[in-house]
């Protein structure tokens, strides 16, 4: 009784994102299989249980029967989860195209895309059409699981037009948005065709939030300079109508990871793992396999850090687990194979008959396997040319109170920002100074070590996701009474 009671007192929280928690895939007797996605942003929201959180957001299947559409909305709803459904061809111009192929590099600091300018610019109209038909689609399902008094948090740059929509259908609607990705310079976003909707699109919401300060005062730069509105201390400001605009920076559910180390198959794949590798040390590498996690620059400066230490050939071993993600994209095929050749070639410089100096495996790994890999490793090396936070950093952090292992991290992530203190802080492309950093990290003194760990544990394990989530929704509640109090006034 008392735990119903706790649920009831819980706020609701519609979470709207691209992706759900989980993918579908259809079994040949047309029943689901749901499973869980990897990625930032669920492993944070995860781990949020303040509220009662429902989700909202493609299953990654495209489902054309009206069978198919009612058996999964009934599986999906057993884990709290609302399908938006996209058909092939959105799924081609909206995320593929402008999400994944415009957005995601333009927000990394990589530009508009190179090749075929002209064909790019042909194209660019009908997938930012398709985008916003898609946000219209996910604005329309919003609407329909909507009750009065619900929070909706709306995730990322694939829903930049959702704060407006909802506005538009419901202007006492208590509205969200969170960027995950950085948001760049206004010099960059101004190369955007499309840049003005964007940003007054967005502006519709009650509250937005960035990892970073920094993302944040890029966007109120470009509110002011390409929609020629007030920047305030608050946020943005236009005819009285304030935006907040605020940084929340996202943590780990650091227990989860912490607990799942005393689990007794995490303690077997320790051992299993601590066998194999007996006698040399392991440089940990985590990521999807994204241009913006510099994973090529990661393996050239070990390859340049092999070179000029002889004598840790042979003795040393880069593990680099690589995800696949978004493999629909020409762009991510490319980067896929330019990693291979580069792996294949250092392994066939340095490698000798019984070992590889670089590990490469392209797949999700489980939780428990993760877990282990991040206790049992001497270094965890993160090389992101552009990312929002990083929470692979945290995860590594969580898993080495036993070790102090060291995290060399990139000056490019947001972690770089409340883990920077501990880490070893690198700029991937300069492959001299990673390769300096990867040698000093191994013959670091423990006493350094601990220090280093000490401060980075004590962030990771007191700024959570529980947290993170706790305050950006407790202030977006605040901005509303505020703005209530504002109008009577
Ligand atoms: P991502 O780009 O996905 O997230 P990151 O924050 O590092 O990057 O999170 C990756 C997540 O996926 C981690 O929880 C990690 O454990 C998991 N993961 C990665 N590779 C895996 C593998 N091979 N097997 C299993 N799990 C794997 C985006 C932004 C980030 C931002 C987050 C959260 O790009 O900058 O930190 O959202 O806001």
């Amino acid at each position: 009784c008392e735990k119903k009671d706790s649920q009831a007192s819980k706020q609701r929280l519609l979470v709207v994102a691209n992706r759900l928690p989980v993918s579908a895939v259809r079994g040949e007797d047309d029943s689901w299989q749901l499973n869980v996605s990897a990625g930032g942003l669920v492993s944070a929201l995860l781990g949020v249980k303040e509220f009662e959180t429902k989700w909202v957001g493609w299953a990654g299947v495209t489902v054309d029967d009206d069978k198919g559409r009612q058996t999964l909305t009934q599986a999906l709803a057993a884990k709290r989860c609302v399908p938006v459904f996209l058909d092939d061809e959105i799924v081609q111009q909206y995320y593929n195209g402008y999400c994944n192929n415009i957005l995601w590099p333009l927000f990394h600091y990589l530009g508009l895309p190179q090749e075929d300018r002209l064909t790019t610019t042909r194209s660019f109209q009908s997938q930012f059409d398709a985008y916003k038909k898609a946000n219209r689609l996910f604005a329309d399902v919003v609407q329909e699981q909507y009750e009065e008094g619900d929070v909706v948090w709306c995730h990322d740059y694939h829903l930049m037009f959702l704060p407006k929509y909802l506005k538009e259908q419901n202007s006492s609607m208590k509205v969200g948005w969170f960027l995950h990705t950085p948001f760049p310079s206004s010099e960059i976003h101004r190369t955007l065709p499309s840049r003005s909707e964007l940003l007054r699109s967005v502006r519709a919401a009650d509250l937005v939030g960035f990892h970073t300060y920094d993302y944040g005062r890029h966007f109120v730069s470009a509110c002011t300079r390409i929609l020629g509105l007030e920047g305030t201390p608050e946020g943005v400001e236009d005819q009285g109508k304030l935006t907040r605009v605020s940084a929340f920076p996202i943590g780990i559910d650091s227990n989860n990871f912490i607990k799942a180390l005393e689990l007794p198959e995490v303690q077997m794949h320790i051992k299993e793992l601590e066998e194999t590798f007996a006698g040399r040390r392991v440089i940990l590498g985590v990521d999807r396999l994204d241009m913006i996690k510099g994973i090529p620059q990661k393996a050239l400066a070990f390859e340049k850090f092999l070179e000029e230490n002889p004598s840790w050939q042979d003795k040393v071993v880069l593990l680099q687990i690589a995800v696949p993600t978004r493999s629909g994209v020409p762009e991510y095929q490319k980067l896929s194979s330019q990693v291979h050749e580069i792996v294949g070639r250092i392994n066939g410089r340095f490698g000798t008959l019984t070992a590889v100096p670089i590990h490469h495996l392209d797949r999700n790994l489980d939780f428990h396997k993760l877990c282990a890999l991040y206790a049992v490793t001497d270094v965890a090396l993160v090389t992101s040319i552009r990312d929002g936070m990083n929470l692979v950093s945290y995860e590594y952090v969580a898993c080495q109170a036993s070790k102090k292992g060291v995290l060399i991290l990139s000056e490019f992530a947001g972690a770089a920002q409340s883990l920077g203190a501990g880490a070893i802080l690198i700029n991937p492309w300069n492959v001299t100074e990673v390769a300096s950093s990867i040698s000093y990290a191994l013959d670091m003194p423990a006493d350094e070590r601990e220090k280093r760990h000490y401060h980075n544990f004590k962030h990771v394990t007191s700024h959570t996701s529980q947290e993170w989530a706790a305050t950006y929704v407790s202030e977006l509640n605040d901005t509303i009474i505020e703005a209530q109090l504002r109008t009577t006034q």
